[in-house]
Formats: structure tokens, C-alpha cells, sequence
């Protein structure tokens, strides 16, 4: 990101200084002398028009690859990066770790691994920001985007929110917090000690549940309650809904004859808006969770559905020992 910033910012100062500058001179050396003085015809020779069009388009050209390059990496997470669930909410970050602990405001992240985030939003837009790491991100209400970065070094960095989402926004702040991969493991078994829970800034939400085991857990008991397993098995036979066995990662043909990618995105919009898009060879009736199910009841409800693999053993973020494989519950 850097070196695209630079690269662009220098190249562009450059050639708009001496061209400037040209100008500057030229004023000066063909300045009209007498009332009666015409301006010779000029016709410049092709090679050098052609060089005038080439050298700035081929500057353009590599700009875009630069960036190009630079948005597939930032937008392509790690396949072994470990998942936090983000939500913004006003005015304040929360954070859910698959493995159990959740956090207001703090992020704790272990150095040298890759982090993704899975960020939704409770109310507004709002939008991730972490300068230090150049990510920003939106954060949005009823769906999922994802960031992810990798700390270089453990420190702390200031979190902020870069969409202006009311009279708090100023104030919507966090930190995250880098530490050394055995201080983080540290951290993580205190948390599931019950050691220093309410460490993490003001424990202003009532809303944040405190941590019921993890996710997966949590996102079981959810779908019992809110009924989705009386259309949705999860042993892979079809019922009123589609099976939930293997569905993450799947690709889904829907009624319109569109192929999708079961990631974490569509399995939040097909609570969220069912009907945006049907399983081929089902009937939409499916009633919208939309104002249903809190943030990281989502997230616990995804993770859940994640979990559900009859082959490969999920494992998941291997920093908790809370979080043990998952197989077909
Ligand atoms: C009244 C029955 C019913 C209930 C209750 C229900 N669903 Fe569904 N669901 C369906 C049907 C039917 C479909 C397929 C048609 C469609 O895409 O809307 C579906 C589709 C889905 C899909 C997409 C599946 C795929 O194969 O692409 C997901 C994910 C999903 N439901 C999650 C949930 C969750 C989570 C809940 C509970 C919070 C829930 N459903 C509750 C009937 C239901
Ligand atoms: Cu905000």
C-alpha cells in the first residue's frame, strides 16, 4: 500500500513540477514582444506525440497493475488466517472470538499471524479503520465484509470509525492490541478461566451476552431456539430447507439459475433477506431474521453452520483449547 502511495505521489510531483516549471520558462522565452507579433505553426513531430501519449499511458497502466495487485492481496485473506467477528454498534467496537472470548473496544491479536475479520454493523453504516495497518473497511448492517491484516509486531494501534455514523462517531474509538503469540495464548486460557473479564474499557453494553462457551456452542443452542432446525437438518438430508451438512464452502445452484458461493456473506443474507435469493428446488418460505437475531447471534449462527463438515475437520483458529474440532454435530 505503501509503496503504491509513494510511487504514485512521487511520479505524479515530479512530472507536475517540471511541467511547471516548462511553462513557467516558456511564458518567459516566447512572451509576446510587439502588438503586431504572430505565433509561428507548429507541428511537432509524430515519434515525439507518440511519446507524449506512450510514457504517461504506460505510467497509468502500471499504476493500475500495482494496484490491482495490491486490492487482490488485501481483499484475498490467508486460508489460515484466524477469524474475529467484529460488530460496530453506536459507538463502540465489539469483538467475538471463535474460541470464546469477547471483548468491547479491545482487540487482541497475537504478532506475525493472520487475522480476518468478520465485520457487521447492529445500526448504521460504519466503517473499520485501523491506519497503522492501512486497513478501512465498511462495516454494514445485515451483512458481512471482511478485512484482514497481519501484525508485524506486537504494540498497540488505534482503532477508528471512518463513517460518520452520528453524534458519537468522534468517539468511536478502540484500540487493538498486538501481542506476542505466548502472551495472546496466555490471554486466551485466562479468558476461559474466567480471569479478568471486564478488563477490556467500560462494560457499557447489556447487550454483548456474556461468553456461553463458544461460538459453535452458542450458534447450536440459537438455531434450536429460532426454529431453523425445524426446516433445516444438519445429517445432510433435505427437509423444508436446504441441509446445513457441508453447506459452507458449497456452491449453490438457485432458482434463477445462478451459481453462488456459500460463504459467510450469503449465509447472513439468507437470514437477513431470504427471499434475495432462492435454492434452486426449494419454495421460499423461509421468514426473515432481520430484526430477529443480534450481531454476534449471527455470527454464532454462521460459525455453527461453518462447523458443519462431514469430511474435512474444520479446525478453526488453533489458539484456543476451547475450541476443539468440530465433526458433524
Ligand atoms: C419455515 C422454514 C424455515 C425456517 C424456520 C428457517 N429456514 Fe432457512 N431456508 C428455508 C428454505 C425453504 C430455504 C431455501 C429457499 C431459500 O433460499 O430461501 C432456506 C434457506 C436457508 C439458507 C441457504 C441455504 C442454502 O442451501 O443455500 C440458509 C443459510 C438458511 N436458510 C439459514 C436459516 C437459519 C439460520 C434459520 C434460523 C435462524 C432458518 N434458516 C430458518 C426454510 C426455513
Ligand atoms: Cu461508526
Amino acid at each position: 500500500m505503501d509503496r503504491l502511495h509513494y510511487f504514485v505521489i512521487l511520479t505524479t510531483f515530479v512530472m507536475s513540477t517540471a511541467v511547471g516549471l516548462t511553462a513557467i520558462f516558456f511564458f518567459i522565452l516566447y512572451r509576446r514582444r510587439s502588438e503586431t507579433q504572430t505565433t509561428p505553426h507548429i507541428e511537432p513531430a509524430p515519434l515525439l506525440e507518440a511519446a507524449f501519449v506512450i510514457i504517461p499511458l504506460a505510467f497509468f497502466l502500471l499504476w493500475w497493475v500495482m494496484g490491482y495487485r495490491t486490492a487482490i492481496g488485501l481483499a484475498t485473506p490467508p486460508a489460515d488466517a484466524m477469524d474475529i467477528y467484529v460488530q460496530g454498534k453506536k459507538w463502540m467496537w465489539k469483538f467475538a472470538y471463535p474460541g470464546g472470548p469477547n471483548s468491547v473496544n479491545v482487540l487482541r491479536v497475537p504478532s506475525g499471524r493472520p487475522v480476518r475479520l468478520l465485520m457487521t454493523s447492529r445500526d448504521v453504516i460504519h466503517s473499520f479503520y485501523v491506519p497503522e495497518f492501512r486497513v478501512k473497511q465498511d462495516v454494514l448492517p445485515g451483512r458481512y465484509s471482511q478485512v484482514w491484516f497481519q501484525a508485524v509486531e506486537p504494540g498497540r494501534f488505534q482503532i477508528l470509525c471512518a463513517e460518520y455514523c452520528g453524534a458519537g462517531h468522534s468517539i468511536m474509538r478502540g484500540e487493538v492490541i498486538v501481542l506476542k503469540a505466548e502472551e495472546y495464548e496466555d490471554w486466551v486460557s485466562a479468558q476461559h478461566r474466567g480471569l479478568a473479564t471486564k478488563q477490556d474499557g467500560p462494560p457499557t453494553a447489556l447487550d454483548f451476552a456474556p461468553p456461553l462457551g463458544n461460538l459453535v456452542d452458542q450458534g447450536r443452542r440459537l438455531a434450536q431456539e429460532q426454529g431453523c432446525v425445524k426446516c433445516h437438518s444438519v445429517d445432510g438430508s433435505q427437509h423444508i430447507g436446504p441441509t446445513w451438512l457441508d453447506l459452507y464452502g458449497r456452491r449453490e445452484r438457485l432458482s434463477d439459475g445462478r451459481i453462488v458461493n456459500v460463504d459467510e456473506g450469503y449465509i447472513t443474507e439468507s437470514m437477513m433477506d431470504p427471499f434475495a435469493k432462492i435454492v434452486d428446488g426449494f419454495k421460499p418460505v423461509m421468514p426473515s431474521f432481520a430484526n430477529k437475531l443480534a450481531g454476534p447471534e449471527v455470527a454464532a449462527i454462521v460459525e455453527y453452520i461453518k462447523s458443519l463438515q462431514s469430511d474435512a475437520v474444520r479446525t478453526g483458529p488453533s489458539e484456543g483449547p476451547a475450541y476443539a474440532p468440530v465433526r458433524g454435530r
